[in-house]
């Protein structure tokens, strides 16, 4: 099962071959993909080659293999992790029982939602990078941003798949629904806010890769848990991915720091104008960076308290991470605390029913992780001698989504009066001083091993090779 078949038009391991009408389907699909990631993949790299990983296998030994590939060539197919043999139901009213190999029909508009929410974000990042490749701070990097593209491109695959095989008709015009919605476009938007951000700049990419992969991380978790098995069994496979991306946004900032970190002591200040002069980054702006693009990512989880995702969570839809960790799978009669406003312009814990608790759950473990590198970079500062510290802002700054949706709050998440508080808004995020000044740091370096005076190298290269090796071949 494990074996993935390359011989064939869509690479696979859920033999494909034997379902003609399906394999038909996808071919019909696959030339629309590879026309869209022409016109909104990576920008004008098309004919070079890159040194990028492709999956040849789905178990944890060794299922990559390394090589230069031109991306419009890359093989996306599709991988499904190895079933587990008698997999029972982890969570919800129909917890115990045996996983569902096809969709239950009571519930198949909720998980057509759900595959199109997660496959929508996957084209939508794609998008969003579209013109990076241009300013590129090394090869390293670029081939790192490739990487990225083409498994978002591969995980769209993912859900195309599930949507073409189970939901028949739908299905397929949800696949195509995801190849016209586009990011930032005004009249056909893709899905979730944070999607139509624009990724203009490699420091928004790498606190995207940081925050917002990691509410990928999250987010397929809890559909790995699912009831649906090959859902589960897609998604299991994603996360493998999905780890590097998210290493290639805590690195990216890490490196951030520790060039900043190396201005600061050859320039003798820590004053951001000094700092912008000799072409760094400022922490006080990465902290604005933080800021915006933390709070956006919260977003993606949904309201504090959500019907939705009480009836996901009661019908074993969606679970929640690593649902083992928990004692009580099926949470009918708990309740669980979540700050809402008091509506005197303060914060109150209320009690709500854990199930309609389960989006303010999985935020609360998905903050826990992303403090994990604000530890790290704030290690390298403390070392350095300096007292300045990056922190996430508060989980209440900035929403737009659920209870603390305009709501005025701090990033220490103190209400603010609403006269006051669009220019003090203005203050935590990028101002346009800013992102000027970082586009201003956004010149291309291709030189093997070379590096952008704003990042300091990684600590090593791609598969054992060195960092100055030539991951993306330009000419
Ligand atoms: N923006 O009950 P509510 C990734 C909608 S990232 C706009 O609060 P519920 C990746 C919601 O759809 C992971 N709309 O929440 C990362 C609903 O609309 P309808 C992506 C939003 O239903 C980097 C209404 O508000 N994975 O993989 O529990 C690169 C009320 O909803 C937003 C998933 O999203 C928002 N931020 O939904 C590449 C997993 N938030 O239906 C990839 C699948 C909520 O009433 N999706 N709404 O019209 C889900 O699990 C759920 O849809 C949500 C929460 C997590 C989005």
């Amino acid at each position: 099962m494990t074996a993935i078949n390359y011989s064939e038009r869509i690479p696979n391991n859920v033999n494909l071959a034997n379902d003609r009408t399906l394999q038909r389907a996808l071919e019909h699909w696959q030339p629309a993909f590879l026309d869209w990631w022409r016109d909104m993949g990576p920008h004008d790299f098309a004919q070079k080659d890159v040194y990028l990983r492709t999956a040849v296998g789905v178990d944890a030994q060794g299922w990559a293999s390394y090589g230069y590939v031109k991306m419009p060539e890359y093989r996306w197919g599709i991988f499904l992790a190895d079933p587990i043999p008698d997999r029972t139901i982890g969570f919800g009213d129909v917890h115990g029982q045996a996983a569902w190999q096809t969709v239950p029909g009571e519930y198949r508009s909720q998980f057509r939602r759900l595959i199109v929410t997660q496959g929508d974000t996957e084209p939508a990042s794609v998008e969003q990078q579209h013109l990076l490749g241009h300013t590129c701070p090394s090869l390293y990097d670029l081939r790192n941003l490739f990487q990225v593209n083409v498994e978002e491109g591969r995980h769209l695959w993912a859900m195309v798949y599930l949507l073409h095989a189970y939901f028949g008709r739908d299905g397929r015009e949800e696949a195509e629904e995801l190849l016209a919605r586009h990011s930032g476009d005004a009249d056909k938007p893709r899905i979730l806010g944070t999607f139509n951000e624009p990724i203009s700049d490699w420091l928004s990419f790498y606190c995207f890769t940081y925050f917002t992969d990691r509410d990928g991380k999250f987010q397929l978790k809890s559909l790995a848990e699912s009831g649906f098995d090959p859902l589960a069994r897609t998604c299991r496979f994603m996360l493998t991915e999905e780890a590097h991306h998210m290493f290639v946004g805590e690195t990216g900032l890490g490196r951030v720091v520790r060039r900043t970190l190396q201005l600061m002591k050859e320039l003798g200040t820590d004053d951001p104008a000094a700092i912008r002069r000799a072409g760094g980054i400022d922490l006080p702006l990465l902290q604005r960076y933080l800021n915006f693009w933390f709070s956006s990512s919260l977003d993606l989880f949904g309201s504090e308290n959500s019907s939705n995702a009480a009836t996901t969570f009661a019908n074993g839809i969606k679970g929640r991470p690593d649902e083992a960790q928990y004692e009580d799978h099926v949470a009918l009669d708990s309740t669980t605390p979540v700050e809402v406003p008091d509506g005197a312009g303060g914060v109150k814990a209320e009690m709500v029913a854990t199930r309609n608790a389960m989006n303010e759950i999985v935020r609360g473990a998905y903050v826990k992780d992303c403090e994990l590198g604000l530890r790290r970079w704030n290690m390298q500062i403390q070392r350095a001698g300096h007292d300045f510290r990056l922190a996430l802002p508060s989980t209440r700054f900035r929403r737009s989504i659920g209870a603390w949706a305009e709501t005025p709050t701090t990033p220490d998440g103190t209400p603010c009066d609403r006269e006051t508080y669009p220019n003090r808004l203005r203050e935590w995020l990028p101002s346009e001083a800013d992102r000027s000044h970082v586009r201003s740091l956004m010149q291309r370096v291709v030189a093997p091993g070379k590096m952008a005076a704003w990042i300091a190298p990684p600590d090593r290269g791609v598969n054992n090779l060195p960092v100055e090796y030539e991951y993306v071949k330009l000419n």
